[in-house]
Parts: C-alpha cells; structure tokens; sequence
C-alpha cells in the first residue's frame, strides 16, 4: 500500500476497529489505487481518502411497530450517505437481522465507486434495518415499512436520496415504503427506484442485476476467446439477484447447476431453466428462507449446511451476501477447473479466497463492477421519472447492455494503464475512484 493510503488506513483500524467488513473494503480499494496516489501527488493534497472514507452523513433512528397481536417491538433504523460528488445519494436498503453499522458503511463505500462506473449521474449511500421480513405477515410488513418511513422521509428525495431493494427489500416493500412517502410529504416523485411498473418501476429492473452479471461475465470470457455459451456455472443465493442471472446465463447456453440459502445448496445437474426458474420466485414469496423445497419439488439433491463451491463449474457466481467464499472454496473452485469467478453480491469473496483465484490465473471481478447493472438500471429508472415517460424493455435492455460493457472496457482499460492488466479489482477501484476524487476536488472542500 502507498504511505498515505496505509496512514489513512492505520487510522480506520484503529477508530473503526469494530467493523470489520468496513475495513475489509477500505483495505482493497486503498490497495488498488495505492498506484494513482503514487504518482498524483494532488490526492494526498487534498487529503481525499479521509474525505472519502468518512460518510457525508449517518442517520441513526429507531423504528417502533405494532405487530398483529398488538405487541409493540423497536428496530433500528439506518440511511448511510456516503458520498454525492457525482449526484444524489443512491443505493439499496436491506431489511435483515444481520444489518449493523459496519455492513452498511462497506455497502455505502462500495457503492460510490459501482455507481461513478456505472457512468450515470449517482453518487453512493445505503441503509436498512436490523429487521427481518421472513416470520411476518404482510400486515406487520406493512408497519414496520410505515414507521421506517416516517422517519427515513425527512432525508430523502428525488435529487437529494433516492434508495431502493437490497436483501429483503423487494417490490412489496418498495411499495409500502413509497405510500407512506406520498402520504407523509404530498409528492409524488421518484423517490425510490424498484417501483410497480404502473406507479412509476422500469421494466427490467427486476433482471437488470443479474442480466448485467451476466453480460459483464461475456464479455470477460471474450477476452479469453470463449462464452457462456456450453459452460457449467454453479450460484449462490435464490433471490432476486441469482434469479435474474440464473435467466440470462441460461439464455446465453450456459447451464446453472446450483442455488443456495442460509439452509444448504440444492445441485441440479440438468440446469435451472424453464418452470424451475419461475419456482425460484415462489421459494421466496414462501417467507421460508430455505432450498430445500427445490429439491423436494424437482427431485434433486440437497447438501444440508453446506456451500456449493465444490462442485464442478467452468464458471462461479456467488449471489448470496458478502464473505461466503473463503479460501477452501477457492482453493476448490481451482481444483475442479473453474475459469471464471464473479461476484453477484457484494463482496462474497474473502481477500484470502481473491488472492488464490487470481493468482491461479482464474477470472475474477469484483461485485462493484459485475454487479452494477442493478443500480444502472435504477439509474435508468430515475431517468425516465424525470422524463415522465417509460421506455420499453428492449430500449431498456440495450441501455442496460450498453452500460455493462462500457463498464468491462474501461476497468480492463484501467488495469492495463496502470500496469496490471485484467486484474479487473485493479481496474475497477481505480476508475471509479478517479472519478469521483477529481468531481471532489473541483467541488471544492467538501
Ligand atoms: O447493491 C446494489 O447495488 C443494490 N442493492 C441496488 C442499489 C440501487 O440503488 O438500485
């Protein structure tokens, strides 16, 4: 790491040593850029590391809900906005009982850079709740979504805030959120992207994370003079991410072997297509949280309590949540011959597990460019609400395509420049970065 980036860095450790995924996604975009700060002095300056690792703000708030036998519970609510050079503050909400401050400010950092990639006017933010969707009714749903709301209200908007899903925040939720905004401030304005397709939604938000996957995944074996086409891919996860890949990877003749969740992995070896797909949807609206039902229904084997990284893959697409590829799964992955690993969630790989990949010559992108189809397309979302007008999936689609391989081009093209060529968690920190650094500095001190 370059002497300024590991200063600034022993600091974070030591007044941010309680979040450690926090750290974890410091630590890999300072390394990455370490190069930049090297030979721009300007950076160190303008002290643009202490600006950029600490959130413009943090918004802390309790949420208190009435459940349905009229008990009274209290969840804490948060909205990270980590950084608005490039635009208004963007990025998900997640509603799990896993959410903390740490997981929030690694989402928010991570999320300035995927969105200065995405090329769309976005800056980077996120935020949640340590609350958990999967043992409530629609009602209790509904409430907690109201209260969060009235609160998360007074922060947000068209051109100051605008969040949107992330684990456990879909379209129902969206929903709820969006009235209770409406009603709260009398607007009605694309506050939230992830909306109904009559109330203001695009069309192909829903796929667009994983149809962007995908085609960041193409345009990566190209670069190898192969395709998705007659490849084996193993996934994680079964939510709306690894659904929308599962669709594309299986459109471009690749076969999807694999899902998971929080109970095991299900291996289908004939491929995830046609109504197996479509089961996906119904596995989640069950609120079980659980695999297992895949297997059951389809008559294939379910691994209790265990990853599907040792299967047979060409490629591996990890869906899931941040950190659930370590470094026996990569170790795996190489031993079954796997040449291609990118990240659909954010961070899913260990720094352990990115070392072995890529030292073995394996593929690898980081979710913050892989991934960046879903925030491009909210991106895309805000565009046609500004415009009054929606486009259609195809117009959609293309932009979407566009975008992913505009964001493949210039990380290769940065990872080169800077003397590392395709190593794309190279390319991607470092053009993101820049971008937002320079729209900093030109703003002034802020
Ligand atoms: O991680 C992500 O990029 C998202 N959850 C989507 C964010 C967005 O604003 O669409």
């Amino acid at each position: 790491m370059n002497r300024y980036a590991q200063e600034v860095f022993d600091e974070i450790k030591r007044s941010s040593h309680d979040q450690p995924e926090f750290i974890q996604a410091v630590a890999e975009v300072f390394s990455s850029i370490s190069i930049v700060l090297d030979k721009e002095p300007v950076l160190k300056k303008e002290r643009i590391l202490e600006r950029l690792v600490e959130p413009e703000r943090i918004i802390i708030f309790r949420v208190p809900w009435r459940d349905d036998r009229g008990e009274i519970h209290v969840n804490r609510g948060y909205r990270v906005e980590s950084n608005s050079a490039l635009g208004p503050y963007k990025g998900g909400l997640r509603f799990h009982a896993s959410v903390n401050l740490s997981k929030l400010k690694f989402l928010g950092f991570e999320q300035i850079f995927k969105n200065s990639l995405t090329g769309l006017p976005l800056g980077g933010g996120k935020g949640g709740s340590d609350f958990s969707a999967n043992d409530k009714s629609a009602n209790e749903v509904m409430n907690f979504c109201q209260s969060f709301m009235t609160e998360l209200s007074r922060h947000i908007g068209a051109n100051t805030d605008v969040p949107a899903g992330d684990i456990g925040v879909g379209g129902r939720e969206i929903g709820f959120l969006f009235g209770q905004y409406k009603r709260i401030k009398n607007i009605f304005e694309g506050v939230l992207t992830g909306k109904g397709l009559s109330w203001g939604g695009s069309l192909i938000r829903p796929e667009a994370t994983g149809f962007g996957i995908s085609y960041s995944t193409e345009e990566m074996l190209k670069t190898k003079k192969q395709s998705l086409d007659g490849k084996v891919v193993a996934i994680s996860g079964f939510g709306n991410v690894a659904w929308g890949t599962v669709q594309k990877v299986t459109a471009l003749g690749g076969t999807v072997v694999t899902l998971s969740g929080p109970d095991g992995f299900i291996h289908d070896p004939d491929g995830i297509k046609g109504e197996k797909i479509d089961y996906m949807l119904e596995m989640r609206g069950s609120g079980h949280d659980s695999v297992a039902d895949y297997a059951k229904k389809f008559g294939v084997s379910f691994y209790q309590g265990k990853r599907p990284w040792n299967i047979k893959c060409d490629v591996a697409i990890p869906c899931a949540c941040e950190n659930e590829l370590d470094e026996i799964d990569a170790k795996d992955l190489i031993k079954n011959g796997c040449v291609c690993v990118v990240e659909g969630a954010n961070m899913p790989a260990t720094h352990t597990a990115v070392e072995l990949l890529t030292k073995n010559g394996v593929l690898f992108a980081p979710g913050k460019a892989a991934n960046a189809g879903g925030v491009a397309c909210s991106g895309l979302e805000m565009a046609q609400n500004s415009i009054r007008l929606n486009w259609t999936s195809e117009e959609v689609d293309q932009r979407l395509h566009q975008i992913m391989v505009r964001i493949h081009n210039n990380c290769l093209e940065a990872s080169q420049k800077y003397g590392t060529p395709g190593n794309y968690i190279n390319g991607a920190n470092i053009a993101g970065f820049q971008k937002v650094a320079y729209a900093m500095m030109e703003q002034g001190l802020i």
